[in-house]
């Protein structure tokens, strides 16, 4: 009995183990491979999006008219982008698309524009912006477009500008930039809208927080010194600090996956590019040059890609494989 039983036994093995091998593999090939920046880019006014490797190379086109894209952001798999589009009925909707640009899917759908989408970094929301009521308030949304939520509240027309621009790394919180108490700063808030938090107290326009993955700092862009630069501050507020120092306009800062670098726009060489600087402010690179204007980087971080386990059995045979190998 013994002898026929085992080459089954082995022989089911090898499937599961197959099985595995395979699973992984194609789990695997799901994820980009580099870390890759997106961006809009205008040429003879009409807006579209790109993306590139974080060193400038192997620029691709995704989208470039008849639509009006822009403000990508990337799923935190790197699979898919949320962005702003006027298409049609040319109000500005919540869209998503496939990171190759094919596969585009309208998610709002309300006759009031929305824009600045968010994704989460579990890949469940998208946080955005909208004129629904009729000033700027910070939404969020599943990325399926379901189970809308309003984050902010003001009165009407008048209202404050509030406007969703990070998510924490653990999503618990969110970073947005509001005019409510006069001039734009910095403000964290839970991820319920409940207990917002001003971060910069300063005169000048503050605008655009950017988390980092470490969690630690938020960089953002402030015309404190008489013209917009690049700030990174502890992600308490403390700290404040300036990146970049030139008299033109340096705006739209994004982390690398690492927490070490910033990708940003700036029109310092003429018109809109995409620029890279280490975090202590040294090591500035232009990633674009050419006479488009381009801005409003969203890096991808590969490495943060969860992998889409196929009806959870692939768990199923790790729980098996280690079992069986003890
Ligand atoms: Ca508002
Ligand atoms: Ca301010
Ligand atoms: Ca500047
Ligand atoms: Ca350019």
């Amino acid at each position: 009995m013994q002898s026929k039983q085992k080459p089954v036994l082995i022989l089911l093995l090898c499937v599961q183990l197959l099985n595995g091998v395979v699973l992984l593999i194609s789990v695997q090939a799901r994820a980009p491979a580099k870390e890759r920046i997106v961006f809009t880019a205008m040429r003879d006014n009409i807006f579209g999006i790109r993306v590139m490797d974080a060193d400038g190379k192997n620029l691709q086109v995704l989208t470039d008219g008849p639509a009006m894209d822009s403000e990508p952001s990337w799923s935190p798999d790197g699979q898919e982008i949320a962005f702003g589009s006027y298409r049609g009925d040319r109000r500005h909707d919540i869209y998503i698309m496939d990171a190759d640009g094919r596969n585009q899917r309208r998610l709002t759908f309300h006759p009031q524009s929305d824009s600045g989408p968010i994704w989460s970094h579990d890949g469940q929301r998208i946080a955005f912006s909208s004129w629904r009521d009729l000033n700027f308030e910070i939404y969020v949304m599943d990325a399926d477009g379901k189970n809308l939520q309003r984050l902010t509240n003001d009165p009407g027309i008048g209202g404050a500008v509030d406007s969703a621009s990070a998510w924490s790394p653990d999503d618990q919180r969110i970073a947005f930039d509001s005019n409510r108490d006069g001039n734009f700063e910095i403000y964290i808030m839970d991820a319920n809208g409940k207990n917002p938090r001003n971060l910069t107290n300063n005169p000048a326009s503050d605008r655009a927080p950017a988390w980092s993955p470490d969690g630690q700092r938020i960089a953002f862009y402030s015309n404190r010194d008489g013209n917009s630069e690049i700030y990174i501050m502890d992600a308490d507020g403390g700290n404040p600090r300036n990146l970049t120092n030139n008299p033109e306009i340096d705006t739209s800062p994004t982390w690398s996956p690492d927490s070490q670098k910033i990708a940003f726009s700036s029109n310092r060489d003429g018109n809109g590019d995409i620029y890279v600087i280490d975090v202590d402010g040294k090591n500035l690179q232009r990633l674009t040059a050419n006479p488009d204007s381009e801005g409003g980087p969203d890096w991808s971080d590969p490495a943060s890609a969860r992998p889409v386990y196929p009806t959870g059995k692939l768990r199923g045979k790790w729980g098996w494989l280690k079992q069986n190998s003890r």
